[in-house]
Parts: structure tokens; C-alpha cells; sequence
């Protein structure tokens, strides 16, 4: 996958060097370009930004700077588009997964107030453009939003996980965790500093752990995203859920 990102921060990007993401760029299953968008403006100040028609606090991106920086990145090609904005679409592990099979993405980081809203507009009628929020609340830019969808996009693909099967139990995977958060997991030693690890686990009954996980997850949904329990297909709970 190619990744491209616009920014007036090529800094925030470094965590991208490291751990799963970094590996998979020294093995070239992602290609992460990072752009500075001030090498495209115009005037000696590097300025990218202007007071809002309309008047009102703060600055808004210029669309000229914005629109030769995604012009050159993307030459003939036609990446998807994915702009951060907390007045965006929700990011979920489906669109994560969604856009794991894009073969080529494109971020632009918006500061300040935002992007001229014409930029998306200009690039809609020519690539696929998504204005997406990762939470609601409000950060300074999109530069974290867009560290945080590459590290859930990156790890869903072919590779770059150490085990093929560790994406499948996660919280929010589509199966039957659809809808579950994770239960608690435990390690080595037994007890410790007095508290004992479930003795279902140490039992080696495989079909009993499975069951107490189920349980588990549940049980942790319910308390912690009453409204994700409620969203279960009713259909997908077996006699024993319907107890929890
Ligand atoms: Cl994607 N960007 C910004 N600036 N703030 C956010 C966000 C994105 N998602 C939640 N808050």
C-alpha cells in the first residue's frame, strides 16, 4: 500500500519509523510518503493559511496551496482521499478495514480551522474524498488522527501482523466479536501479590475457556458500552449470552 500525507508538521510523523508500521516499511509492504505542504506556497513567508470569509476566530488552509501540493503528489493517479476533521465520518474498524484494501491513500492534514472547503469539493468530483473523525473531541490537526488511522489500517494488512490470527479477536472485529470489547487477559505467574489468575484458564479445557471468554466480553460490553451491547444482533447470541 502507498501511503501519502500532506502536512505543515512532517515531525509528528516519525512514530511511523517504529515497531509494526516501521517494519513494515523497511520490508516495503507500505510505502509512506510524508509532504511538506509550506514547499508549495507561494510568497517567502511559506504562508498556507488566511482569515475566514465571514469573518470569525481563527485561520482557514488556502486552496491554491492545497491544490498544487495534491496535484503534484498524485499526478495521473487516483488515490483515495481521506481528510481528518472532527466534523467527520466516524473511523471505525470497518472503514480501518475498508480502506486496508485500498492500494493507495492519500491524507491531507488540515491546522487551524480547517481546509477552504472547496478543495474537497474540487478533488470529490475527481477521487474518492472522506472527511473523517476519530472521536469527538477536538484536536490541534489532523496529524495525530492520521498516526492513529495508519497504525489500525497498517496492522490489518497481509504481513505485517506476526500472527495471521491475532486481528481476528479483536474488539470491533467483524465475526462473532462484532459488537464485544475484549475480556481480560492473563499471564504467567499464578498469583500475584495475592490475586489469582481464573482457574478456567489453567484447567486446559479448551471449549470451557472459550465459553468464559465469550462470557467475559459480554459481561465487559455491557459495563463499560452499554450502547454497543445493545447493538448485538440478536441473532448472533446463543441460549448461554442471553443469561449474561
Ligand atoms: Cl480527524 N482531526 C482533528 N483535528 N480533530 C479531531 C479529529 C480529527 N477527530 C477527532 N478530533
Amino acid at each position: 500500500m502507498r501511503l501519502d500525507i500532506i502536512t505543515i508538521f512532517p515531525e509528528y510523523f516519525a512514530p511511523l519509523d517504529v515497531s509494526l508500521i516501521g517494519k513494515a516499511r523497511r520490508r516495503g509492504t507500505l510505502d509512506v510518503r510524508v509532504h511538506q505542504l509550506r514547499d508549495w506556497a507561494h510568497d517567502v513567508h511559506k504562508t498556507v493559511d488566511d482569515t475566514p470569509y465571514g469573518g470569525g476566530p481563527g485561520m482557514v488552509m488556502k486552496p491554491e496551496v492545497w491544490g498544487e501540493a495534491i496535484d503534484d503528489v498524485i499526478g495521473d493517479g487516483a488515490p483515495r482521499m481521506i481528510v481528518p476533521t472532527p466534523s467527520g465520518r466516524p473511523f471505525t474498524q470497518e472503514l480501518a478495514q475498508e480502506l486496508a484494501r485500498e492500494p493507495w491513500l492519500l491524507f491531507a492534514c488540515g491546522r487551524y480551522e480547517g481546509i477552504d472547503s472547496r478543495v474537497m469539493t474540487e478533488y470529490g468530483s475527481r477521487l474518492r474524498v472522506d472527511e473523517v473523525s476519530i472521536g469527538d473531541y477536538v484536536l490541534a490537526g489532523g496529524e495525530v488522527a492520521v498516526l492513529v488511522m495508519t497504525e489500525a489500517i497498517g496492522r490489518l494488512l497481509p504481513g505485517v501482523l506476526g500472527n495471521a490470527f491475532s486481528a481476528v479477536d479483536d474488539s470491533f472485529a467483524p465475526g462473532s466479536m462484532r459488537n464485544l470489547l475484549e475480556g481480560p487477559v492473563y499471564t504467567k505467574p499464578p498469583v500475584w501479590r495475592g490475586h489469582e489468575v481464573p482457574e478456567i484458564l489453567l484447567s486446559g479445557h479448551h471449549g470451557k475457556v472459550a465459553r468464559w471468554r465469550r462470557d467475559e466480553a459480554l459481561r465487559r460490553t455491557v459495563a463499560a458500552r452499554p450502547e454497543l451491547a445493545a447493538a448485538i444482533d440478536p441473532e448472533t447470541l446463543d441460549k448461554h449470552d442471553r443469561r449474561i
